[in-house]
């Protein structure tokens, strides 16, 4: 028999800047090779390693197939297989009772990033949610201090195309673990280095592009607004910024020259551990080469101040006027620039048709331990798991643990592997992959709009997000016509959103080129957001804020409000080059990346530890046990943990994420991850 063989066009769904374009290798149904699209502008024919191997992940053995029903203890991963029907009329009927005996607030969707897609990451089950008068969650877990941070000075998130960074003449990787977490910008660095260009990195870690960098910085942890306040200060010192940028499009320049003389380079020096005559090197190199991009990844936010941090460094190019120039500006992200209509695809609309008649209360995901215990206004009784992960993605694991083992808590959870989280279900349900349903999809590193439909069937019973939140809709009789709505119909919504960026973008182009670069500018030309002003603030301006921009160093830091000795290190549990947040945790070399700290050889030796060692990274919230890695590679005074394991591999099940307290950013709402004091001591020998 001839095999059937073809070449199927998809898109990787996984929380990445680079939304990359695949081309999938079929043969008699079958995923066989998975390639970068050679003809995408952004993913240019190669893959990261992770994805490069996803067939392995897509194929595997331990894939969940069938709907379950809890059959040991909370916690225990022991199960026993059910139908499609009992699975969701459970669910529907539990969900009914909790709504009626306590109220609908008191039923928590929890979901994250397992899949960028628009319809399976917020479609059908918002629809679902706001219907029934669901607890809201605000989505925090990630990006929210900064994206407050860059709101307050930009108004509009917009960044700067990766594209144009080949055209840069300095870049600066700013808190961006670039050939790790962003590999598909590299090639334009490339490119613009072999045109001259400079190449600097600031992170406490010596990541693998810092490595091939022109200078690299190692600042401490949450410091990063003393530094821009110090370039600032040298910046307007000299008068190097842009008078006639900052006197026609910012605001605010007078209270910033004041506060920025307060951060003179020595003091600057102190707090960030960067020498004073390097703080004057960068500031003058920053402001006085064009054009000269920063790309800022989400490192940064992670910490107490890291809001404000994000609004000081995002106002740098409106300093120095670069925002002016093709290859100049700054880049968090560009997902601002998906001006889809969300409305559509997520009927917030629905809530006044709920039991409650009104928008339901917010509650912070980063808080899940803390609302799990609490008991009144209504105490959470059941909660839906989906894309995600939060028993061993969430800050203060053990309170978080501690909530998911209430026997009197509903927890229903869509998977397609056997997670620490799956394991607290009381219902597990198979999830599919990206291969395996339809969706579209934005991008936080390029301006690309992308759709792909599955290219294989479902393994087992495995169902998409969206078909199971449109069953449980029909068992709830829910009988709006948005649940019966198909995913095309879904996609048409979500594009007419009547935002130019999205002009002359159909469905039917989507469908014919699978990847179409938003119109962020005419005829294919750069996207030069604030060359001429058009900041979305309230003034029209870049708002430097000076008045709120004062630093403080992190409460846990060397030099932080709770520092007194007993956890003298900082550490940084950053993302691990070869997986996904805890994605791939059940693969043996990722559990071994992810089961290491990083300690300085001085740090190190104080501490009587060699690489090998088993060692205990401690503080007052609880311990983990990891393998020591001696190491250059991380500045003194800090510990990398590379997340995130598995807390089930561990020791005790205790992931890196007992170590990590539960407060909040600045603004933003945001976790502080990077912020973290630990103490390291060898374990037995
Ligand atoms: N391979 C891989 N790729 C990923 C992910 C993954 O887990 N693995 N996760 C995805 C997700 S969810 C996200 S949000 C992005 C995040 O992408 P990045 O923001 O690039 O990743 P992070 O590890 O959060 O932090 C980036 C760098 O900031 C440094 N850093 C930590 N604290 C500070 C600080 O206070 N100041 C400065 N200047 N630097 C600091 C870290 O050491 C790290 O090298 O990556 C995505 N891509
Ligand atoms: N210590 C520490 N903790 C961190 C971070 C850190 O840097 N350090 N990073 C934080 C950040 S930036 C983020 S974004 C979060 C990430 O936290 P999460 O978004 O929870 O990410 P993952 O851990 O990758 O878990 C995603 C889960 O979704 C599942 N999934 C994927 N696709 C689908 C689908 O289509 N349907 C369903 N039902 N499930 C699907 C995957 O199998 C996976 O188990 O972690 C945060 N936690
Ligand atoms: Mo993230």
């Amino acid at each position: 028999m001839p095999v059937q063989s073809e070449v199927r066009r998809s898109v990787c769904a996984l929380d990445c800047p680079d939304c990359c374009a695949l081309l999938v290798n079929i043969e008699d149904g079958k995923a066989t090779r998975l390639r970068g699209d050679p003809e995408h502008p952004i993913t240019r024919g190669f893959l990261c390693a992770k994805v490069t191997r996803y067939l392995d992940r897509e194929y595997h053995p331990e894939r969940l197939l069938y709907p379950q029903r809890r059959a040991g203890a909370k916690g225990e991963g022991r199960f026993e297989r059910i139908g499609w029907d009992e699975a969701l009329d459970t669910v529907a009927a539990r969900l009914r009772e909790t709504a009626e005996r306590y109220e609908p607030e008191s039923i928590l969707p929890y979901s994250y990033a397992g899949t960028m897609g628009y319809l399976q990451g917020s479609g059908m089950d918002r629809r679902f949610f706001h219907r029934l008068g669901a607890s809201r969650l605000d989505r925090t877990v990630c990006s929210m201090a900064g994206m407050a941070g860059a709101t307050e000075a930009l108004g509009l998130r917009y960044g700067t195309e990766p594209e144009q960074f080949a055209h840069s003449k300095l870049i600066i990787a700013w808190g961006a673990n670039i050939l790790g977490t962003n590999v598909h910008l590299w090639p334009f660095i490339v490119e613009a280095r072999r045109k001259g260009a400079r190449f600097y990195t600031i992170d406490p870690v010596r990541t693998r592009a810092a490595h091939t960098a022109d200078r690299h910085f190692e600042i401490y942890p949450g410091s990063d607004l003393a530094l821009a306040l110090g370039l600032m200060h040298v910046i307007l010192r000299d008068g190097l910024e842009d008078k006639d940028y900052v006197a026609r499009y910012t605001e605010g320049i007078d209270a910033l020259r004041r506060r920025a003389a307060e951060y003179p380079p020595e003091r600057v020096a102190a707090l960030t551990g960067i020498p004073a005559a390097d703080i004057e090197m960068l500031a003058r190199e920053y402001a006085t080469t064009r054009p000269a991009a920063i790309r800022l990844n989400y490192g940064v936010q992670r910490s107490d101040r890291g809001g404000r941090a994000v609004r000081a460094i995002a106002s740098l190019p409106a300093l120095t006027g670069a925002w002016r120039d093709v290859g100049g500006g700054f880049q968090l992200s560009t997902s601002h620039a998906f001006q889809v209509n969300r409305a559509a695809l997520e009927r917030p609309d629905l809530q006044k048709k709920s039991p409650l008649g009104r928008e339901a209360r917010v509650i912070n995901m980063i808080e899940l331990g803390k609302v799990l215990e609490e008991t009144a206004n209504p105490g959470i009784h059941a909660m839906v798991v989906y894309n995600s992960n939060p028993a061993a993605i969430a800050p203060n694991q053990r309170r978080v643990m501690r909530g998911l083992g209430r026997e009197d808590l509903f927890t229903v959870v869509l998977e397609q592997f056997q997670t620490d989280t799956a394991d607290f279900a009381d219902i597990l349900l198979p999830a599919t992959t990206f291969l395996e349903h339809t969706d579209a999809y934005f991008a936080y590193g390029h301006h690309y709009l992308q759709m792909a439909h599955a290219v294989v069937p479902p393994p087992g019973e495995a169902k998409s997000n969206v078909e199971v939140f449109r069953l449980l809709a029909e068992r709830m009789g829910f009988d709006d016509a948005c649940f019966r709505e198909t995913e095309e119909e879904m996609i048409r919504g979500l594009l007419a959103s009547g935002h130019k960026f999205l002009d002359g973008i159909t469905y039917e182009r989507l469908e014919a080129e699978r990847s179409v670069r938003l119109n962020v500018a005419h005829n294919g030309d750069p996207f030069l957001p604030f060359a001429e002003g058009g900041f979305g603030t309230p003034s029209g301006r870049c708002e430097f804020g000076a008045e709120v921009l004062e630093y403080a160093p992190p409460v846990e830091s060397r030099l932080g409000a709770w520092a007194d000795g007993r956890y003298p290190l900082e550490m940084v549990s950053s993302k691990n080059d070869d997986s996904m947040n805890s994605t791939f945790g059940n693969r043996d070399d990722v559990d071994r990346q992810t089961s290491a700290a990083w300690l300085n050889p001085g740090d190190a030796a104080a501490r009587g530890v060699v690489t090998g060692d088993q060692v205990r990274v401690f503080n007052a919230r609880g311990s983990c046990l990891v393998r020591a890695e001696v190491t250059g590679d991380v500045r003194a005074g800090v510990v990398r943990v590379p997340a995130v394991r598995w807390p089930k591999h561990s020791p005790g099940r205790q992931g890196v994420n007992v170590l990590v307290d539960d407060r909040v950013t600045d603004i933003g709402g945001g976790p502080v991850f990077f912020s973290c004091l630990v103490e390291v001591e060898k374990c037995g020998d």
